[in-house]
């Protein structure tokens, strides 16, 4: 369902950004590498009706994709932030966060960046309307099923330990990292080790065309899905290896926008689709997204990208829109950090993570816990 109620214009006079070191409670490996500490961009829009909240959720080096951290410092700062400031008529100086996205749309990319601006924006004209983000978004459940990413460990036997700690937490979906001569193993030994499990596993497009017959072994494990095998514009091979095998096709990377999600869909690259409004641009290109799966009867799940509890707040209300039928990687702040930088970090109840239901992304800031994580800071004003 496109958004029912709008959201009302803000006067939009300052952006702050930081960037923020968050240490990890373990370092985390994907195919691509290992992070011990997060890197991340938090965005304070300052309205005349208040503050609001974005996060960008590049990484500190561009591996997951093209974006990274000083790119989106400098693009934001130098063309995205003045775009916003300037927009709206000059009388009335207002900006509507349904605009951001038409606003920023000349500058070509930095999608992560453009969602992390859109939130913020979006959150100050809730907060001052004192209306949730999952109202706005048209939410259908007040609590989502919680999955877990597990990165890849030392060793199978290491893989099975930390899948374990998962699993007595209550996580009701495994996801595993892989990637070439970490795939059947690991797979193996988590199935061995825990039977039926909801389970999915990703590549991070680790792998080619060539690696069909290893990647078919992962048919016999009964896996929800496979993220991701191939790089993100092998759009076709995508949609050839989906025909060899038997285990679902779920595209991450390559879905950039709700354009690349339908064009992916009618090439049969995927049959599943990880939605991260932060890939995709912002919350309102991710319902988007959503809302032709649903369309199309595929199901989608929301993806993470290590977010500090501003973007989990806003994922765990996306991930409440009907078409999310898979649990998505919200996972509780601890499975990450220590120390959040919200109050009231995700928790996980009994499998579960909770719908906010306060104004805008329904959390508040720890400004303590805030400044402690600050590197650097700016503000740009109209
Ligand atoms: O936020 O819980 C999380 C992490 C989920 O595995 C996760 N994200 O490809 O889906 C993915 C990765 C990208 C993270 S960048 C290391
Ligand atoms: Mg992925």
């Amino acid at each position: 369902m496109p958004i029912a109620r709008p959201a009302a214009p803000v006067r939009l006079e300052a952006v702050e950004l930081r960037v923020l070191h968050l240490p990890l409670v373990s370092p985390f490996t994907t195919s691509f590498g290992t992070e011990t500490e997060r890197e991340v961009i938090v965005v304070r829009a300052r309205t005349a009706g208040g503050d609001g909240w974005g996060e960008i959720v590049t990484q500190q080096a561009p591996l997951y994709s093209s974006e990274y951290t000083q790119g989106a410092w400098d693009v934001a700062q130098r063309f995205l932030v003045p775009a916003l400031l300037n927009a709206g008529s000059p009388d009335a100086g207002t900006l509507a966060p349904e605009d951001v996205s038409g606003i920023l749309e000349p500058f070509v990319g930095h999608r992560m960046v453009k969602a992390g601006l859109e939130l913020a924006v979006l959150d100050a004209a809730l907060r001052a309307e004192g209306r949730p983000l999952g109202e706005y978004l048209g939410v259908v459940r007040d609590r989502i099923p919680s999955g877990v990413s597990v990165g890849i460990q030392r060793d199978p036997a290491a893989l099975v330990e930390a899948v374990g700690r998962y699993l007595e937490e209550g996580y009701v979906r495994i996801k595993i990292k892989i990637k070439p001569g970490r795939d059947v193993v690991d797979t193996a030994a988590v199935r061995d080790a825990f039977g039926a499990i909801p389970l999915q596993v990703d590549a991070n497009s680790a792998y080619s065309l060539a690696d069909v017959e290893i990647l078919a072994e992962l048919d016999r494990f009964d896996l929800l899905l496979i993220e991701q095998p191939l790089q993100e514009d092998d759009i076709v091979d995508h949609a050839t290896l989906a025909a060899r095998l038997h285990t679902p096709v779920c595209l991450d990377e390559s879905i950039v926008s709700a354009k690349a999600a339908a064009d992916a869909l009618a090439l049969r690259a995927a049959s599943v689709i990880n939605i991260k409004a932060g890939r995709v641009g912002g919350y309102l290109e991710a319902v988007r997204v959503h809302d032709l799966c649903r369309d199309a009867g595929v199901p989608v799940w929301c993806g993470g990208m290590l977010e500090t509890g501003i973007g989990r707040a806003a994922n765990a209300a996306l991930a409440a829109l009907p078409g999310f039928t898979l649990p998505g990687d919200v996972s509780a702040s601890n499975r990450f950090y220590t120390r959040d930088v919200v109050t009231e970090p995700i928790v996980l109840e009994d499998g579960h993570v909770r719908v906010p239901t306060g104004p805008g992304i329904g959390v508040e800031i720890d400004p303590v816990a805030l400044d402690d994580a600050t590197v650097a800071r700016v503000e740009l004003r109209r």
